[in-house]
């Protein structure tokens, strides 16, 4: 921030202001100094940033998983939300100030891709709706973009998940263990649901996989030489049911690896 603008608020607060106003201008004040000084250097604020999500029937989670956006990035993420739900979802998103896409409900991946490839912002970070995810971590995930990342990844098996029914929790292990064999490149959780991308990345590559866009949507950026960096974040329980079937849905995600892995190889020759 330019001397100038300190010097407006210095003056602001010296014309009779509360001490209350004056701590508020000075925070203001260190705010947009942040922002001012994050931008000076060319970094992403959260105002380049969109949280997007797939929503299907999520009206027990969705306003929580808002309101910890909204509190976290101080308002400023712009929110997305791709919604098959025929109950109250909608409604509560919109009123929480999120950009509503209605779609009918064609798997988790067509949700998600459409999630991924709306907003115009430069980076984009991907959720579930159902309250499982700390959306505490996005400073986190941002800084990392920042530093250079172009695309961060949330492992949710690194403290356990012990919120994970132990079935899923099973799978997902196996999921990176096999991962990490095709790729030739140790990766520990291929199945989270969030994630920070630049957003030049996801519209570079194509997307072919439904309920196994999570995993490609690590597999293909991986492969292909970006920076892709996993940090540990704390997974919690979730409100309302889960849409995925574990069986058919393990089955789907174990061959969107496979072929995902191979064509990724393939493409290197
Ligand atoms: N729009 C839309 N969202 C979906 C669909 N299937 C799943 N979702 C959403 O995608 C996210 C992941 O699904 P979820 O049930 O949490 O899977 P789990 O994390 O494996 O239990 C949630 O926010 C769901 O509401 C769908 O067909 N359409
Ligand atoms: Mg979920």
């Amino acid at each position: 921030m330019s001397d100038s603008a300190h010097a407006t608020n210095g003056s602001a607060s010296a014309v009779g202001a509360t001490a209350d106003d004056e701590s508020e201008a000075a925070n203001a004040a260190e705010n947009d100094d942040e922002t001012a000084s994050a931008a000076d250097a060319g970094e992403y604020t959260f105002d380049d940033l969109s949280v997007v999500m797939g929503a299907y029937n999520e009206e027990e989670a969705i306003a929580t998983v808002l309101e910890d956006i909204e509190r976290v990035t101080d308002g400023k993420a712009e929110v997305v939300c791709v919604d098959g739900s025929s109950d109250r979802t909608a409604e509560i998103a919109r009123e929480h100030g999120a950009r509503v896409i209605e779609q009918e409900p064609q798997g988790y991946g067509v949700a998600v891709r459409e999630a991924v490839l709306t907003p115009d912002r430069p980076v984009v970070v991907t959720t579930d709706c159902d309250d499982t995810y700390p959306m505490d971590a996005l400073p986190e995930f941002l800084a990392e973009i920042n530093d250079g990342a172009d695309v961060v990844s949330g492992d949710r098996l690194y403290h356990g998940a012990e919120a994970m029914p132990a079935f899923n929790r099973f799978g997902n292990h196996a999921f990176a263990a096999v991962a990490s064999l095709l790729m030739g490149e140790r990766v520990h959780d291929t199945t989270t649901g969030m994630r920070a991308y630049r957003s030049e990345v996801v519209e570079e590559i194509g997307w072919t996989e439904n309920t196994g866009l999570s995993a490609e949507l690590l597999i293909r950026p991986l492969m292909r030489g970006y920076d892709v960096r996993e940090r540990p974040i704390r997974y919690a329980e979730r409100l309302g049911e889960t849409k995925l079937d574990p069986i058919g849905g393990g089955v789907a995600i174990a061959k969107s690896i496979v072929t995902v892995c191979l064509e990724e190889q393939l493409r290197r020759f």
